[in-house]
């Protein structure tokens, strides 16, 4: 039989993590609170109240788990870096125990042929800052991002020149401040939430500007849960009505970013009130970035409608195969991503910086974790990709969340995401299938 389903030959396979999901070590070598330690503490808040205290005990194990991906034939990383570890205090004096333990796994990393993507901000604000200032509802937290910036670029930069400025920006702030669901949390009207998600972007700009400024070489973008809406069957009404919905859906974050612009009457549609901005900010938003980074997961289909916007969502039903974390499974909306992407921004390369799901992981007795449905979950998703990239997206690489089973926000550790299975009584980790799959994927560069 034919191998088909092969990548480009400069593809870049990874695989992603972030500070708080991972690390523990909450309180060691300086490191200041940080809004999902406070988060957490609240009843109710997170699934058995679990907390990324411990966690996958990563600030102590970086190194066996740096060999374990080694041995799986990773060759990049994508991590990210927690703040209150640098400014314990959120600004000011900087914590060299913090940036020693970022140092040294950078070099681990690097030792052991592993390329890292480094993303400065995955929603562990230093709790400080939300005290002091409200958090990223005040200008005044995207400043004191940009000097943080400063200050790990500054430390890091000599060897790390792929970035990620900011994770998921929706994350920490529509779903902390209209649903109380992720820190900060804290209910807020609408026009106060879309003030966060301003001044976030404005975080971006600026602390993508200091990274071009700092390291040589720099490779910048931003990383985020785009919406995609596709269409639910490709006809050229549906298909109209989708890339309508895509560009309208994208109002808030990712055209703003790209083209320095608010289109009001789709914000107003999808989001509710603009938020305040000048004509300087919206330069800033809009700095030139090398890549966008996509974090993808599942999205609902769009049908044509007779509607004032033209469409409607078109709700899977019930019994529609869903992950564990009840996301419909919909790998055809990541071919429609990227055709879009292109289709708007044909210059800028698109990495996938996530994809993955949450299955229902047991350990057999002879020790192996079978989870051919994470397996089947990725082999869909890599051929609508490999497809996407015959038909000319841009896309440059992608990165399997996670690395390991981790702290899974809300739902604390019952949800496991890992190509490595992590034992949290033990911190014993074990490759799965779907680990040894993309091992192979990686290696032979293609879909098997
Ligand atoms: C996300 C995240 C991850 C989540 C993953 C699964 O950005 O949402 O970056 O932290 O764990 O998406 O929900």
């Amino acid at each position: 039989m034919k191998q088909n389903y092969i990548f480009p030959p400069d593809f870049i396979w990874g695989s992603a993590t972030a500070s708080y999901q991972i690390e523990g070590a909450w309180q060691e070598d300086g490191r200041g609170e940080s809004t999902w330690d406070r988060f957490c503490r609240r009843p109710g808040k997170t699934v058995g109240g679990d907390t990324g205290n411990v966690a996958c005990d990563h600030y102590h194990l970086y190194k066996s788990d740096v060999a374990l991906m080694k041995e799986i034939g990773l060759k990049n990383y994508r991590l990210s870096i927690a703040w209150p570890r640098i400014l314990p205090e959120g600004e000011g004096k900087v914590n060299q125990k913090g940036l020693d333990f970022y140092n040294s796994l950078i070099d681990e990393l690097l030792g052991a042929g592993i390329e890292p993507l480094v993303t400065l901000f995955h929603w562990d604000l230093p709790q400080v800052l939300q005290d002091r200032y409200g958090g990223w509802k005040s200008r005044k937290t995207a400043e004191l991002f940009a000097d943080y910036s400063d200050v790990v670029s500054r430390s890091l930069g000599d060897r790390v020149k792929k970035w990620a400025t900011i994770n998921e920006i929706m994350c920490f702030t529509t779903l902390a401040h209209k649903n109380d669901y992720h820190a900060p949390g804290g209910l807020e009207d609408a026009k106060t939430t879309n003030q966060t998600v301003h001044n976030a972007l404005l975080g971006h700009g600026l602390a993508a500007r200091v990274l071009k400024e700092n390291v040589k070489d720099a490779y910048v973008g931003l990383v985020d849960n785009n919406e995609c809406p596709w269409p639910v069957m490709d006809t050229e009404e549906h298909r109209a009505a989708a890339r309508k919905a895509w560009q309208e859906r994208n109002s808030q974050r990712l055209f703003p970013m790209m083209t320095g612009e608010y289109d009001q009457t789709a914000y107003e549609r999808h989001y509710g009130p603009l938020p305040d901005f000048t004509d300087e900010d919206m330069k800033i938003i809009s700095t030139p970035v090398d890549y966008f980074g996509v974090n993808y997961y599942s999205c609902a289909p769009v049908r044509a409608a007779d509607n004032e916007a033209g469409y409607e969502v078109a709700e899977v039903p019930a019994k529609y195969p869903r992950t564990e974390m009840d996301w419909p499974i919909t790998p055809d909306s990541i071919y429609w991503n990227l055709m879009y992407m292109k289709d708007f921004f044909p210059e800028t390369p698109v990495y996938i910086t996530e994809n993955g799901m949450a299955a229902d992981d047991k350990m057999e007795e002879d020790g192996t974790v079978r989870d051919y449905d994470r397996v089947e979950y990725l082999r869909t998703h890599l051929r609508a990709c490999h497809r996407a990239i015959e038909e000319g997206a841009n896309l440059k690489g992608y990165y399997l969340w996670s690395l390991m089973d981790n702290f899974e926000w809300a739902f604390g550790y019952s949800r496991r995401f890992g190509m490595i299975r992590v034992d949290y009584d033990t911190q014993k980790r074990t490759v799965k299938e779907s680990g040894k799959y993309y091992s192979l994927v990686m290696k032979e560069n293609r879909v098997l």
